[in-house]
């Protein structure tokens, strides 16, 4: 049984002669929990209690210094004490309190730490103000504390960023006195803090700092840059505009006062569907990245990867597997292949180069390790190999035969293939235990998602394997099960249907493209066919024609398109039209003539679709194939649906998913749309049986998520 956090057992604190060390120790990460803020509290009142205390330090048990407030306890029932009332009784202790940070300091962490009075990094420290990322804001004097320290712009950038500092960063910026290596910080505390005491250090509380208010007029301009910024780019979001208006309040008012607006607006924050949607994101992508495989199974060493193939996905895998730091195999069919194979990998480094991001040394460094041959033989070290040759079944399969003779025994044969029948290939080699989909999205080396396709015959420690291929390689995996599209490309192929359908009846794409930005995504569904080129569609229609349901609607505008060459950003037209290479599309009457044309072939009398109306059918559309492809088995659960579609669509991730948003909408919702839609088409818009049941037992997705956890 563990043991109960308790105030005491989260909160240590200890006598090192006059110096007081409280060592938060919650793991996994010490966040400050409600036990955690009382042990604090108690700390505090010992220091008071005690006149034989000099000084303080504050560290962290384990790898973390504190990696913010227990996101977990967001949405229940708050637990005194509040995280802003701690802090401000470390701060006004009147003997010195240092915190010494080793690993994470985020959130509330560094709240805490911007609390004490002095600030050690140790090595490998990371100081930020992540609460963005999660629909949150600073809500513990993040907002008024760090600006009077080092100024609004430093302030915003850390709060709206959301991305962490090192602990040179933190130096250079002022939010910590002094570095210190290694990564021992009661050991580095405590010599600060003797070093502190030897020097007669004053009790020096960040909320009496002025240096970073000095300069009124560049705090104000960051200010004002930072709220247009906000209306541009993050218009869809609400905690950005917060943070804007608490940084504001630190110039503009009195400590006390400010924290008093930070805190009311911090808890709209909390209070928002945005806040649910981040979070449920958040601990979706953690829950992915275990499987059944992982918890019972050892993953296979990983030290040489091969890649079959250098297109556009092999040369992208090739480099998301350097960017790791392993080094990588090429296999292409002949030097010709094999020399774009490497020209596409070089590409990758040489503009990182161009755009002094990289260093000519870091790159000649990387591509050291890549190595290329037309002779399979070279791979027959290596521990992992990934093909990514033509999709086709047959080609697939000769790939196979070869690796099935060259590879070592254990060595796992993964396919990058996005519907083939992995079940097919894993049968056609001698090792069918070893065989596996990993499935990479385009470019491969930016895509966060990857689907890890688990065919019937293979072996437990090769799943697990891949699943720690994706953590080497900082990916975002999903298990899926096979079946044509796996979970992202199957459930794509339905809501692009339910555009296409409202197409035909009336919505322009444009318009679509309009309303699914306005839901939050960068680019609508017509945007990025044109963006990954038509032509990848239509070979998919095609190949799928045969077996097509003869019922089934099928609307023929983008195979007008497609015959007439438009297959988007890479021809100059598509949907949209590309000027002179422009990336941006405009909208094309001849597209919509052709639309107009297609609507009178079908015999339909087109419609308007308001915006609202067009978002209702395609969430509608995704959410009842993601319910399919949970029911089946493909994914383990809704939440594993809610990360891919998040990870690899563009879907909003404030909305938290597919899944989480029918959540919110109420499933008895979507299901009565479902059935209203099935009025027009019934052959298109058949509710999902999982989803009839949750209606009729008025459970949610979520509780599915719940049960499996
Ligand atoms: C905040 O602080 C608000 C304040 O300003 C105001 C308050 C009034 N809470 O990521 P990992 C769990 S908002 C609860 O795999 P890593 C996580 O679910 C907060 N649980 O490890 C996982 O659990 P499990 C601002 C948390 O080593 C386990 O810890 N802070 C929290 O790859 C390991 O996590 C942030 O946004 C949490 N805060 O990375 C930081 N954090 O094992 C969020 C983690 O059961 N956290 N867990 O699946 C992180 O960025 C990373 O976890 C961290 C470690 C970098 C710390």
């Amino acid at each position: 049984m563990p043991q109960e956090a308790t105030p005491a057992t989260v909160v240590a604190c200890q006598r090192e002669g006059d110096v007081l060390v409280v060592t938060i120790d919650n793991p996994p990460v010490n966040a400050l929990s409600a036990a955690v803020r009382r042990g604090l509290q108690d700390a505090v009142a010992q220091v008071a209690a005690d006149p034989g205390i000099a000084a303080v330090l504050l560290v962290g048990a384990g790898r973390n210094f504190i990696a913010g407030a227990d996101i977990r306890e967001f949405g229940q029932t708050p637990q005194p004490p509040a995280l802003p009332d701690v802090c401000f009784a470390i701060e006004s202790l009147d003997r010195p309190v240092v915190a010494a940070i080793a690993g994470a300091a985020l959130g509330g962490g560094l709240e805490v730490a911007l609390s004490a009075h002095y600030r050690l990094a140790l090595e490998g420290a990371s100081l930020g103000l992540p609460e963005v990322q999660l629909g949150l804001m600073p809500g513990a004097g993040g907002t008024q504390r760090t600006p009077r320290l080092v100024g609004a712009k430093a302030t915003l950038d850390l709060a709206l960023g959301g991305k962490p500092l090192d602990a040179a960063a933190a130096l250079a910026l002022g939010l910590v006195d002094r570095t210190a290596p290694g990564t021992d910080a009661r050991a580095a505390g405590l010599a600060y803090v003797r070093e502190l005491l030897a020097d007669g250090a004053p009790v020096r509380r960040t909320r009496d700092a002025t240096a970073g208010l000095a300069d009124a007029a560049a705090n104000r301009a960051a200010v004002d840059a930072a709220r247009a910024e906000v209306a541009k780019k993050s218009a869809h979001l609400f905690s950005p505009h917060r943070i804007v208006d608490a940084v504001q309040a630190a110039l503009d008012q009195a400590f006390d006062d400010g924290m008093r607006t930070e805190r009311a607006l911090f808890l709209q924050c909390v209070d928002s569907p945005q806040r649910a949607g981040f979070v449920h994101a958040f601990f979706a992508e953690r829950e992915t990245a275990k499987s059944p495989e992982t918890r019972d199974a050892r993953p296979r060493p990983v030290a040489r990867i091969g890649v079959v193939g250098g297109g556009t996905m092999g040369a992208g895998i090739a480099v998301a597997v350097l960017d790791a730091g392993l080094p990588v195999a090429m296999v292409e069919r002949d030097d010709a292949a094999l020399a774009r194979g490497r020209g596409h990998v070089e590409k990758v480094y040489d503009a990182l180069v161009a755009k002094g991001r990289m260093t000519a040394e870091a790159r000649a460094a990387t591509l050291a390790r890549f190595s290329g041959s037309t002779d399979y033989a070279s791979l027959a070290d290596a521990d992992l190999v990934i093909e990514a040759v033509f999709e086709e079944m047959g080609v697939k399969k000769a790939v196979f035969a070869e690796l099935d003779r060259v590879c070592k025994p254990g060595a796992v044969l993964a396919t990058n293939t996005s519907y083939l029948d992995i079940d097919e290939i894993a049968a056609s080699v001698g090792r069918p235990a070893d065989v596996v989909g990993l499935h990479f999205f385009s470019p491969a080396n930016v895509m966060k998602l990857l689907e890890i396709v688990v065919p019937k015959q293979v072996a437990p420690d090769v799943v697990a394997t891949a699943f720690a291929l994706a953590k080497t390689l900082r990916k975002v995996p999903v298990r899926a099960g096979v079946c044509d599209g796996f979970i992202g490309n199957r459930i794509l192929a339905v809501y692009r249907a339910a555009a296409d359908h409202m197409v035909e009846d009336g919505a322009s794409p444009y318009e679509i493209d309009r309303a699914v930005r306005g839901f939050g995504y960068p680019m609508g569904p017509f945007q990025v066919s044109d963006l990954a080129g038509g032509d990848i569609g239509w070979a998919t229609r095609k190949r799928k024609a045969a077996t097509r349901d003869p019922q089934a609607r099928y609307v023929q505008i983008a195979d007008r398109l497609c015959e007439r060459g438009w297959f988007g950003q890479k021809t100059g037209r598509g949907w949209y039209l590309y000027p002179d290479g422009a990336r941006t599309g405009t909208p094309d009457a001849e597209v919509e003539a052709i639309v107009a044309a297609e609507r009178q072939r079908a015999g339909v009398t087109p419609r308007r679709f308001t915006d609202e109306e067009i978002m209702r059918r395609y969430m509608a559309a995704m959410v009842n194939e993601g319910a399919n492809v949970v029911h089946q088995g493909i994914a383990l659960r809704p939440l594993d649906v809610d990360v891919t579609v998040l990870s690899g669509y563009g879907f909003p991730r404030f909305r938290g998913g597919p899944m989480h948003y029918a959540d919110s909408v109420g499933l008895a919702t979507v299901l009565a749309d479902i059935q209203a839609f099935a009025q027009e088409d019934p052959v298109f818009w058949k509710p999902s049986p999982l989803l009839v049941d949750l209606v009729a037992r008025g459970a949610t997705f979520d509780s599915l998520n719940r049960a499996a956890a």
